[in-house]
């Protein structure tokens, strides 16, 4: 592929009026006919050709103005259709017709069947695989879409926008039509076709329009889609509430299907999801299973507005949708749950998935101004730290401007194709503040890395911090300019309580907001009558790393008095994080490890207090994982230390807490019905971590092996079969319960994916050869993308020390797999190799075989474009 850039944007010669297609579905020869009124835009040349997009198409005609075009007129390559001898001003329409098999398609992009249903996923280059197209987001045009199929395996016809009617044509066929008045790219085209149950509901919109709501799933799962149900109500009413947001059709539609390649689909009026984000009940789905499905539910639906009724210029711009739809998504959970439990979850995964990718050789800015293949940019970057800096906007305006600012947006740019700049002058006008150093946080890559350090002169009673921030080099980025970075604060004063300044001087501060500007800036209170312990970054108000010295006591205080539970939580963790890197150290030199009696005495304390919601109590006990430890250290990181310190310190907190845990158990268990809201999660999260550091200190797999007996509901099921088979993987207990699990849930892919999981997480070198086995498995599927996820996905992403192995093997099986599902399915490939991103701060033996296992992959022949650019990146 060609590398794209940015600066080379103009926009299309002609203009899309509307599109007229016409699908005559078949499995192997679907016919598909696009109309498509065209015409020149002002000051184009009347010489220039009309270009079209196009990817693996077979062309079957070709019409201008419903006359054949002659040959000499028009010219095919692998990915374009050039036509030329065009009307001068006058519009002109261009059938094209193509001939395409959805059942041999196994990129999930374009029109495919899965599990006999046809369904087409057209984000961001897919619509070229149906026709020649100007397949790109700056083109917004009226869609028809008229669908002939099979009545008796095909009874459903689904397309965007509102139903216009239907027939059967006699001959065993019958079709519908859809018209969506709303001008659209065709990324945002969808077309779904097959036999599928359905549930139904209403939704009455604020200003008083009824719309049907409509989840297809396979016959059978209906009652699965009760949940998903509730979560689209409640996220319509949530953005008319928070957004003033109304949707916009008569029908919005959801579809489940099983071979997907990522989450989701916002697809206008017809959302697509993998059905994983859909399908729950007690039985089968667990806490986090619920929460996923309300956060993604909420997350397409936003899309309506923040994507769909404003949409990027060019794919650059990606994160102007993903971004705030992240940011969006993500206040609709914490208004449905715990604000702080939600935040603490973010932002564990920013920092467990995008600060690693910040920081090694896939590093790119949030607004990125090149790119090879876009698939490959549907990153943790544009999306979570995308929508980082959404919410800094919002840190610094405060919630009065930025709303203002989001309603400018809306104002000004429905209808439209924009860019970030768009976006960022609707705040600055809304709230009269200059944002261009802030807007750095688009275009610059990395991590900034801030260091504090505080002296206190009690004579003066002043407190002086000196703070400096640096941006790491990134690929293509050397050196980087200072960031306006707004990190909340407090000062807290020995009794706990927050010191209040009289005066400051050396930085802006607007409430608890410190607005760090400079590469090196010193900051003076007065009127502070005790030495403070600072509190940085409460709720994570910035997304940087954060280096300040501070005392296991210190940190203690702050764990003990924040206001800011998050903030707490945040101390807690890097308590625990300064215990866990010293015991790696102690563990690869092999001296005895030891843990700080103070984190145990914190843990604890917080673990077993009752004032504080459980959710956060089951945070705190969950230490910093395997990838935060080796990301603190850095560099020569050896995954086998790193595991060991972090057990030596599970230990001595599970040999110190065992009454705590043992009370936990007790007081945690939940009676009557299973209900999947927070509270009761959070009773289950409290519950399972105390069962689990119980389990540690006894030794014996007995405690679990109960547990597994006893569950009623697949959170506290999964929980138990994950502790059995990680402590005990050899255990007949372990062997009794995989079996039972597989039995009892053979007929779910989605639990049979748990199963594969569960057992790709056991740590240890010998996970690899159990791995292997269990690709022959019957269950094994190698063209189900969720199935390859959970299998192969899961152990290279989510087993360090199975993965890592020091003979390298883990390394070469993962390039093997990926040369494999590239055959059928690059973008899975391509995303799965990203689990080798941090291949470069491994210790010199580990990095050696990961480069000759990358460099395998970038010799083999025939690599897709997908996997190409990100091994090409990888090895630069
Ligand atoms: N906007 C959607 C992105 C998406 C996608 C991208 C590339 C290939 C397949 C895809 N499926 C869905 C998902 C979202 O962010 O809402
Ligand atoms: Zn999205």
């Amino acid at each position: 592929g060609q590398i794209v850039h940015l600066e080379n944007y103009r926009p299309t010669d002609f203009v899309l009026e509307r599109v007229d297609l016409t699908f005559e579905l078949d499995p192997r020869e679907t016919k598909v006919e696009a109309r498509m009124i065209f015409h020149r835009r002002e000051g184009v040349s009347p010489s220039a050709p009309l270009v079209l997009d196009g990817d693996e198409l077979t062309m079957t005609g070709l019409l201008l103005d419903q006359v054949a075009v002659p040959g000499t007129l028009y010219e095919a390559t692998d990915d374009t259709l050039t036509i030329r001898g065009l009307p001068e001003a006058a519009p002109f329409e261009i059938t094209v017709t193509t001939a395409l098999s959805p059942e041999t398609n196994t990129k999930l992009m374009g029109l495919y069947r899965t599990s006999d249903v046809y369904c087409t996923q057209c984000e961001a280059e897919g619509f070229r695989r149906i026709t020649y197209f100007p397949d790109r987001p700056d083109v917004l045009a009226v869609y028809t879409v008229n669908i002939i199929a099979d009545k008796a395996s095909a009874p459903l016809l689904l397309s965007n926008g509102n139903y216009l009617g239907g027939a059967d044509m006699g001959d065993g066929r019958h079709f519908a039509s859809w018209f969506d008045p709303h001008p659209k790219p065709s990324y945002l085209f969808a077309l779904v076709a097959g036999d599928l149950g359905v549930v139904e509901d209403a939704f009455t919109t604020a200003s008083g329009r009824d719309v049907a709501l409509k989840i297809y799933v396979e016959h059978g799962k209906e009652p699965r889609a009760a949940y998903a149900m509730d979560a689209l109500k409640r996220s319509m009413k949530w953005d008319e509430e928070v957004f003033g947001r109304e949707y916009d059709l008569d029908i919005f539609m959801i579809v489940a299907v099983s071979d997907f390649n990522m989450g989701a689909m916002e697809n206008k009026g017809l959302n697509i999801f993998n059905d994983k984000y859909v399908l729950a009940d007690p039985e089968t789905a667990t806490d986090a299973d619920y929460a996923n499905i309300e956060a993604i539910i909420a997350h397409e639906y936003f899309h309506n507005w923040t994507g769909n009724r404003i949409t990027c210029r060019d794919w650059f711009q990606l994160c102007l949708k993903e971004g705030l739809t992240v940011y969006r998504d993500h206040e609709f959970s914490a208004d449905m749950r715990s604000r702080a439990v939600k935040r603490i979850a973010e932002v564990r995964h920013l920092k467990s998935e995008q600060f690693p990718e910040d920081a090694g050789p896939l590093a790119h800015p949030v607004r990125p101004t090149q790119y090879r293949e876009i698939n490959n940019f549907y990153t943790t970057t544009v999306y979570e730290k995308g929508s980082e800096v959404t919410r800094m906007i919002a840190t610094i305006l405060g919630r009065d401007l930025f709303k203002k600012g989001m309603d400018l947006y809306f104002e000004r740019h429905d209808g439209q194709a924009v860019t970030i700049e768009d976006f960022i002058a609707c705040f600055e006008a809304a709230s009269g503040r200059d944002l261009k150093q802030f807007s750095l946080w688009y275009h610059q890559a990395g991590t900034p890395l801030v260091t504090a350090t505080g002296t206190y002169d009690a004579a003066r009673q002043t407190y002086t911090l000196s703070l400096e921030q640096t941006v790491p080099p990134t690929p293509g980025q050397s050196s980087k300019a200072p960031m306006h970075i707004p990190l909340r604060f407090g000062l807290l004063l020995p009794d706990g309580s927050e010191a209040r300044p009289s005066a400051v001087s050396g930085a802006e501060i607007t409430g608890d907001v410190l607005h760090l500007t400079e590469r090196k800036q010193t900051v003076t209170f007065s009127g502070i009558p005790s030495e403070p312990v600072p509190s940085f970054n409460r709720g994570f108000s910035a997304p940087v790393n954060l280096h300040l010295t501070q005392s296991a006591e210190h940190r203690a205080l702050i764990a003990r008095h924040e206001t800011d539970l998050f903030a707490r939580w945040q101390a807690l963790n890097a308590m625990a994080l300064d215990n866990l890197v010293k015991a790696a150290a102690e563990a690869r030199t092999g001296q005895p490890i030891d843990c700080d009696d103070a984190l145990v005495d914190a843990l604890l304390a917080a673990a077993g207090d009752d004032r504080l919601e459980p959710a956060f109590r089951s945070q705190v006990m969950s230490l910093p994982s395997e990838t935060d430890i080796g990301r603190e250290i850095g560099s020569n990181n050896d995954p086998d230390a790193i595991y060991a310190g972090r057990q030596a310190i599970l230990a001595a907190i599970a040999t110190a807490g065992k009454d705590t845990f043992a009370r936990l158990v007790n007081e945690m268990s939940l009676s009557g019905p299973f209900r999947p809201d927070a509270d009761s999660a959070g009773r289950r999260a409290l519950r399972n971590s105390g069962l689990s550091y119980l389990v540690y200190a006894d030794g014996s797999p007995d405690k679990a092996a109960d547990a597994f007996s006893s569950a009623n509901n697949m959170t506290d099921l999964s929980q138990a079969l994950t502790l059995l088979a990680h402590r005990f993987p050899d255990a007949r207990e372990t062997a009794d319960a995989l079996a039972v699990f597989k039995k009892r849930f053979a007929d779910n892919a989605l639990v049979i994916d748990k199963w594969f999981a569960i057992q790709a997480t056991i740590p240890g070198a010998s996970t690899l050869d159990r791995v292997r086995a269990l690709m022959s498995d019957p269950l094994f599927n190698a063209s189900n993308p969720n199935r390859v996820r959970s299998l192969v996905g899961t152990f290279a992403f989510a087993n360090a020390t199975g993965f890592n192995r020091i003979d390298g093997e883990g390394y070469r099986f993962l390039a093997r797999q990926i040369l494999d599902i590239d055959t059928r399915n690059p973008q899975l490939a391509a995303r799965i190799l990203t689990s080798m991103r941090s291949w470069r701060s491994l210790e010199k033996i580990r990095a050696g075989h990961a480069r000759s296992a990358l460099e395998e992959i970038a010799r083999a022949s025939n690599l897709s474009a997908d996997v190409s650019d990100i091994v090409d990146r990888m090895l630069k």
